[in-house]
Order: structure tokens, then C-alpha cells, then sequence
């Protein structure tokens, strides 16, 4: 049940209440794409850096070590345990994005496992099963995310059917969630709207979905090689057309500015695999833009990362020091990285809805825009 506490302009503070707990938002999801967050992060450090809910995949845990074996375990939240929020996004983005020669038929997408090779189906009814034995607190629909190029009338048609399949994900839901093996007989169904970037195509098939009662509503489709711009104007005309008391999710974005922007236009929900593949990298966020930690003008530098950051890398280490590990590739300068810029995402969430129970949701933004104008990478 979503709770809408406050809004401040177009902006949202609302509360999801679970049966894993209450989730404040606007929030950033923490993306274990195959219940591991990449860096060595563990569920120990995500209670500690202020992690809300964790995001894992329908289609990576299927391919391994398969749903079966993780409802044989109990389910993700005792397998990797984890006592909070996790959302499992469907699978269809990432058998379009990831698995190999694939085939779109009414009934579902027949691939191949990018691990093995094996062939595999999944259609919605296979995705709603595969998100019930791993028994997240919150299943995404099967959809299909056409890409920022694709023709209009390939995009309409594929939203069609976006649609019809949206309507067996949620018959199925119900059903699996009256059967008495179900571990969490409370999952919660969020619909993906699409349309690429059209107009009119997003804005009819938001409304479609609005009328089904989900328990939230996604923007999908969108960050995939269209400019910001085409972003925030696609996230204007839909955005009012989604129930504004349930919770929206903005699919796989982005930047922190991204992030301001969307919160800015009513999105609720956020995840994105940047924080964490950047850290890997060396790319950590501040107020002042993101650094680069391989930069030579950081060997002697006795500062954190950030100063004033409660991080665990920021309130004991040296921006030198991680620099040296970096570089020596020792994975305690990938996983201090990670840390930090999960964190930094985390506080940024906390920020904002601190700023929109104050009413000041314009001035925080423009203050935190022109902050990370200062980048040196
Ligand atoms: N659909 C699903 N997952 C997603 C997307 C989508 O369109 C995106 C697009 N940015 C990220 N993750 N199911
Ligand atoms: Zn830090």
C-alpha cells in the first residue's frame, strides 16, 4: 500500500508499505543484478550504507543457479540475506539486451542463456512463476522494451502486445498468489508502460494501464539512446497519466542530475547500475561532481573522498590510499568505491525527500545541479 505523504510541485514523497517494511520515497534501489552487488558488497554493507531496497533479476537467477534452488533455500531474502524490500525487475529487458538470437512471439521471447547457451522460453506467465519462487517483495511485468531507434509501427505494435501480456502477468500474479507453497503470498505486481519515444503511443498506454489497480506503475523504455531531453519530455506528457497514488518507477536511470530531474516530473523509484559500475572503475560521485581516482593529482591527497562523507571508505581512508589500491588492483579499492558511491546515492534520495517534506524541492535542486557542474571527469 502507497501512502502519498506530501507533494512539493509535480514532486512526490510518499511511503510503500510491505510486507518486508516500509520504504520512504523517493528511492534508489541498490542493483544486485544476480543477488550479489558487483564490488564485493555484501548485505551487511548495504544495512550500513542506508539501502532501501535491493533490485535483482528474474532472468540471471533463472539461468543460475535457477529459481528452484533459490525457493528450494527460502527464497532471495533468506538466500542472501536480506530482511528488507528487494524488487525483481521480469527479465524481458535483459533477454533483449543480453541473450543471444532471440525470437519475439506472441506467447513470449524464445533465447538463448548468455551462460551456457541453452535454449530457453519466457513468456509472462514463466516470469510471474520464476518471480514467485524467488519470491521478491515486488515482481515487475513481462514487457518488451523496443529499442530508442525502432519505427513507430513497430513500437505500437509491440506495445500492443506489451499490453496483452501485461494482462496475463497480473491473472497470473493472483493465481500464484493464492497457492499454498507460495512464499510470499503478498507480491506486489508493478505494470511497464512503453512506447519509445512517442507521444502518443506513451500517454494511450498509460492510461490503459492505469485503470488495472497494480501495485505501482513503471516508466520503461526510456534512457536507452535517447538525449535527456527526449527523456524529460517523454517523463512530462506520461508521467500525469500514471495514478499519482501509487508509487513510479523510472527504470534503470541514471545520474544524479537524471535523478533530480525525474523526481522533479513525480517519479518515485529509481536504479541504475552507475554508482556501482562506476566505483569499479575508480569514478566516484561528489557534490562536486564525479572524480576520477586514477587522476595522478590524487597520489598525495589525504582527504576523503568526500569530506564530511559518513561513508565507510570517507570516514576511514584517504582519497591516496584507495587511489594506491586502485592501481594495484586490490579489489578493497573497487568495493571502498562502490561503498562510497552507493552511499552517495542513498543520502542523495534522503536529501531529496527531506527537501520536499520542506517544500524547498526548487531551490535544493538548482543548489545540487550547480554543485555537480564543478566535474573534473
Ligand atoms: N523494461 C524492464 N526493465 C528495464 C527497462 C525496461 O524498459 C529499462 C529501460 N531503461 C531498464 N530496465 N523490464
Ligand atoms: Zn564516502
Amino acid at each position: 500500500m502507497y501512502k502519498l505523504l506530501k507533494r512539493d510541485g509535480k514532486a512526490k514523497r510518499g511511503e510503500l508499505h510491505t510486507v518486508h517494511g516500509v520504504i520512504q520515497t523517493p528511492v534508489f534501489m541498490n542493483v544486485g543484478t544476480a543477488a550479489a552487488i558487483k564490488g564485493a558488497v555484501s548485505t551487511m554493507d548495504l544495512q550500513e550504507i542506508g539501502t532501501q531496497v535491493e533490485l535483482s533479476n528474474t532472468y540471471h537467477l533463472h539461468v543460475r543457479p535457477g529459481d528452484e534452488v533459490v525457493k528450494k533455500m527460502g527464497g532471495l531474502h533468506k538466500f542472501m540475506v536480506w530482511d528488507k524490500p528487494i524488487l525483481t525487475d521480469s527479465g524481458g529487458f535483459q533477454v533483449f539486451s543480453l541473450a543471444g538470437l532471440r525470437k519475439i512471439k506472441e506467447e513470449g521471447v524464445y533465447f538463448h542463456s548468455h551462460v551456457d547457451g541453452r535454449k530457453i522460453f519466457m513468456g509472462p506467465e514463466e516470469s510471474m512463476k520464476i518471480q514467485s519462487n524467488l519470491a521478491s517483495t515486488i515482481a515487475m511485468a513481462f514487457d518488451e522494451c523496443p529499442s530508442s531507434v525502432a519505427e513507430r509501427s513497430y513500437v505500437q505494435a509491440s506495445v500492443e502486445r506489451t499490453t496483452r501480456w501485461l494482462a496475463r502477468c497480473k491473472a497470473k500474479m493472483d493465481w500464484l498468489n493464492e497457492q499454498p507453497d507460495t512464499l510470499n503470498p503478498h507480491q506486489m505486481l508493478f505494470g511497464i508502460n512503453q512506447g519509445a519515444i512517442f507521444d502518443d503511443i506513451r500517454v494511450e498506454h498509460a492510461k490503459e494501464i492505469a485503470s488495472l489497480g497494480l501495485d505501482g506503475y513503471a516508466v520503461g523504455g526510456l534512457a536507452v539512446g535517447e538525449s535527456h531531453e527526449e527523456m524529460y519530455h517523454i517523463l512530462d506528457v506520461t508521467v500525469p497519466h500514471l495514478p499519482v497514488d501509487k508509487p513510479t518507477y523510472l527504470m534503470g536511470v541514471g545520474t544524479p542530475a537524471n535523478i533530480l530531474e525525474a523526481v522533479d516530473r513525480g517519479v518515485d523509484f529509481f536504479d541504475c547500475v552507475y554508482p556501482s559500475r562506476n566505483g569499479r572503475h575508480g569514478h566516484v560521485y561528489t557534490n562536486q561532481g564525479k572524480l576520477n581516482l586514477f587522476n595522478a593529482k590524487y597520489e598525495l591527497d589525504s582527504h576523503p573522498i568526500e569530506e564530511g562523507c559518513q561513508c565507510p571508505a570517507c570516514r576511514h581512508y584517504s582519497r591516496a590510499y584507495i587511489r594506491h589500491l586502485l592501481k594495484a588492483k586490490e579489489m578493497l579499492g573497487m568495493r571502498l568505491c562502490v561503498l562510497h558511491n552507493l552511499y552517495f546515492y542513498n543520502h542523495l534520495m534522503e536529501e531529496i525527500r527531506d527537501a520536499i517534506d520542506a517544500g524547498e524541492y526548487q531551490s535544493f535542486k538548482k543548489a545540487k545541479l550547480d554543485g555537480f557542474q564543478a566535474a573534473d571527469k
